[in-house]
This record gives C-alpha cells, sequence and structure tokens, in this order.
C-alpha cells in the first residue's frame, strides 16, 4: 500500500491495497506469478551465503518463492500477525502447526469442526503421540476442565462447520494465556473480513483458502497466520515436511483477496435471507445461522464478528431422506461440498463433509442425520429463495 495512505484504512481499502506493492522492478499492478521451482546463484560463495543465511536470496520454491511471500504478507496484514505461511491445503496448514506447536503434548479442540480436521486429530495424530480432547468450546468451562499439564493449545472453528456454533475468543484467549497455550482459531467461515480473532487475544489465525479467500472454487490452499516467533519456526517443519503452497495458487488467492470484501457482503445478505425465509418454512425445523436472535451465541458473534456471515444449517421435517430429496430438489443450487464460492453449494454434512465420524459421534456433536448446509453465493436472493422455496413445495 502506498505509504501515504492513513495507517488504518477502511476494510475494503485494505482488502484491494493492503500488503501487496505494484512490483518494484517493473511497476506491474498485478502481483508477478514467479513460476519457477529454483533460482540461480551468482556464485559457488553466493549459493553457499544464502544456504548459511548470510546472504539473503531465493534458493528453491520449497523454502521461498516471492510470489507465495507476497500473499502470505497481505494475509499477515488482514489478520494483524507478523508473518503467516501459506500451504498447499488448509489441511496441511492445520498439519503443519498441529506436529510443531503440540508434538509430544495435548491438545484442546472444538468438538464441531471440518470432518477431514475431525479425522486428523481423531484418526492420525494420536499415532504421532499427539493426544487430542474434544469438548463444547461454546462453553470455557469445558475447556479449562480438559486442560492439562502437557496441553499446547487449543484449536476452535468459529463459527463452527456445520453447526455454526460460536466460541467467545476473548474469554478462551484469556484461558488459554493464564495457562501459557496458544489459542488457534480456524477463520475459515468468517474471513479477516467480518472476524480477526487476533484482536480478540488469539495468537494465530487459520483458513482454508480453498474457500472464500480464492473464492471461486478453483484454488486448493491454506495458511496460517501468527508472531515472528511462530511462523519462523513453522517455516522450517514446512521446509523439511513440504506441503508447500504453488506460485500459482497464491496469485489465484490474491486475485481473490481483492474482492473479498464484496463477496462476503453478498453471501451474507443471501444468507440472511435464505435464513429468514427458511426459520418461517413448516417444513423446516431448526435453523442455525448466527444472524438469528435464535442462535444460542447470537450476542457473542455480535461482539466478535462485524456480520454472521454466508454459511447456514437446517434440518428438514422428516430427516435424513427428507434432506436428501431436498438436495436433490434444487436447481439453481449446486450440489457440492466446499462453500465461499461464488455459486451457491448445498451438501448433507452427516454423509459429506463430515462422514468421518460415526454415526455415535454425529449426534454427540449435534450433527443431526437431517442436517442440510447451504454457503450461500453472490447469486441474487429472489432466485435462491425462489430455489429452496419450490423445492420445498416437493416435499
Ligand atoms: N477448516 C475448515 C473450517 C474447513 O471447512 C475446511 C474444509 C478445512 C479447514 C480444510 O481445508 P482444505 O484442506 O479443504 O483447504 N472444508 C470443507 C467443507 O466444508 N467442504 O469441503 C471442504
Amino acid at each position: 500500500m502506498d505509504s501515504d495512505l492513513h495507517m488504518r484504512p477502511g476494510l475494503g481499502t485494505r482488502f484491494v491495497h493492503g500488503g501487496d506493492e505494484h512490483d518494484p522492478h517493473t511497476g506491474a499492478v498485478s502481483t508477478p506469478i514467479y513460476q519457477v521451482s529454483t533460482f540461480a546463484f551468482r556464485s559457488a560463495e553466493h549459493g553457499a551465503a544464502c544456504f548459511a543465511g548470510e546472504e539473503e536470496g531465493y534458493i528453491y520454491s520449497r523454502l521461498a518463492n516471492p510470489t507465495v511471500e507476497i500473499f502470505e504478507g497481505k494475509m499477515a496484514y488482514l489478520e494483524g500477525t507478523d508473518d503467516a505461511l501459506a500451504f498447499a491445503s488448509g489441511m496441511a496448514a492445520i498439519h503443519n502447526l498441529i506436529c510443531h506447536v503440540a508434538h509430544g503434548g495435548h491438545v484442546v479442540s472444538g468438538d464441531t469442526v471440518y470432518g477431514g480436521t475431525f479425522a486428523l486429530f481423531d484418526h492420525l495424530i494420536p499415532r504421532l503421540g499427539i493426544e487430542v480432547s474434544f469438548v463444547d468450546t461454546t462453553d470455557t468451562v469445558n475447556i479449562e476442565r480438559a486442560i492439562r499439564g502437557d496441553t499446547k493449545l487449543i484449536f476452535v472453528e468459529t463459527p463452527a462447520n456445520p453447526t455454526l456454533a460460536i466460541t467467545d475468543l476473548a474469554a478462551t484467549a484469556e484461558l488459554a494465556h493464564a495457562h501459557k497455550i496458544l489459542l488457534v482459531v480456524d477463520n475459515t467461515f468468517s474471513t479477516p473480513y467480518l472476524q480477526r480473532p487476533i484482536e480478540h487475544g488469539a495468537d494465530v489465525a487459520l483458513h482454508s483458502c480453498t474457500k472464500y479467500v480464492g473464492g471461486h472454487g478453483d484454488a486448493v490452499s491454506g495458511v496460517y497466520c501468527g508472531s515472528q516467533e511462530l511462523i519462523d519456526e513453522s517455516r522450517e517443519w514446512r521446509t523439511d515436511i513440504g506441503g508447500v503452497i504453488a506460485p500459482l495458487q497464491s496469485w489465484l488467492l490474491l486475485r481473490g483477496l481483492k474482492t473479498l470484501h464484496l463477496r462476503v457482503e453478498r453471501s451474507q445478505a443471501n444468507a440472511v435471507a435464505l435464513a429468514h425465509f427458511l426459520l418461517r418454512h413448516p417444513k423446516v425445523e431448526m435453523v442455525r445461522y448466527p444472524g438469528l436472535e435464535s442462535h444460542p451465541q447470537y450476542e457473542i458473534g455480535k461482539k466478535q464478528m462485524l456480520g454472521p456471515g454466508g454459511i447456514l444449517s437446517f434440518d428438514v421435517v422428516g430427516g435424513a431422506r427428507a434432506g436428501a430429496k431436498l438436495i436433490n430438489s434444487v436447481k439453481l443450487m449446486t450440489i457440492a461440498v466446499s462453500l465461499g464460492d461464488c455459486a451457491t453449494l448445498i451438501e448433507h454434512p452427516a454423509s459429506m463433509t463430515h462422514s468421518t465420524m460415526s454415526p455415535e459421534e454425529l449426534t454427540r456433536y449435534g450433527i443431526t442425520p437431517g442436517l442440510v448446509r447451504i454457503a450461500a453465493g453472490i447469486e441474487d436472493a429472489d432466485d435462491l429463495l425462489e430455489d429452496i422455496e419450490r423445492a420445498l413445495a416437493l416435499m
């Protein structure tokens, strides 16, 4: 951003201008894609000095790449952290963070998280000697009870996928710091436009950039933002484990960020319209959306989020069979997992995104058999309402 601009520009301005300067060599307005795996050294001595860390210079794109660094810098700017590190997927970001912060220790995780995160925490990470306790983080008493002497971090999704449960960030951060452990927030659903966890005391803000950051359903990637010390350590782990983001993906995400505030506003307006429509519909049993006063953590959501976001879930009268019929009956909405796309996506968590959980776990964590999740896109609200109204009329 031009240094003449005042220090705290509006949010939209931050998304358009913040963190990515015009290319200093050419003045290119769009960040160049450094589609390159390796970088030439001036001499043997120069190469040795770069490897020894005595001279600054790019070496190899698994270690660092200019396009990737610009994306990471922009995410750190938007989340308000010293630095950020980007990965080939959201799951690669979570894996890196958990392995390097929690190795040999214990993690307290929210009990409603994306099904892939649950599988990593419940099925795989314990094999590496990392224990995970799943608790309902909407009540900090549950978190406090689960903290042990070897707990290294608290991991929460807020709002959570797919129940939209909200965790009080400020209260959880206070608890984490009293025990000298990190609070990691998966901020995928909110984006740094609607919620900036660091401002509420969290230590790390993490994203599946596959969603709103990219925003066009064409890039799988992830990132996390935190202190310089943390990110420097994480970089060492990423260098040796791999899972680095590609330059082209970074460029797609930089392009996505320039319109994120507009897309999120529109997606949210569509979700608000859908939530209010579904709330009144006789064939719908329960609507879970942070923008409804009936949401159990409505007040906390209002306190820490700029708006309720673009994702909602609900139960259709008649359970799983009715949910499937509804999903099969929509015409405009696309039956697909993922979220934060321009197109509205509809899915069935119990058999799709959260099928990594057993029927008992689904019940325990409030993912009912008939739950349907809609991730609103940026179409016209009237068309989405007509689509869902027509589909519900067939039930
Ligand atoms: N965190 C959250 C909150 C997510 O929703 C997802 C993916 C991830 C992390 C993992 O990111 P990825 O590796 O896919 O980039 N959520 C998905 C979903 O709800 N439908 O499909 C993927």
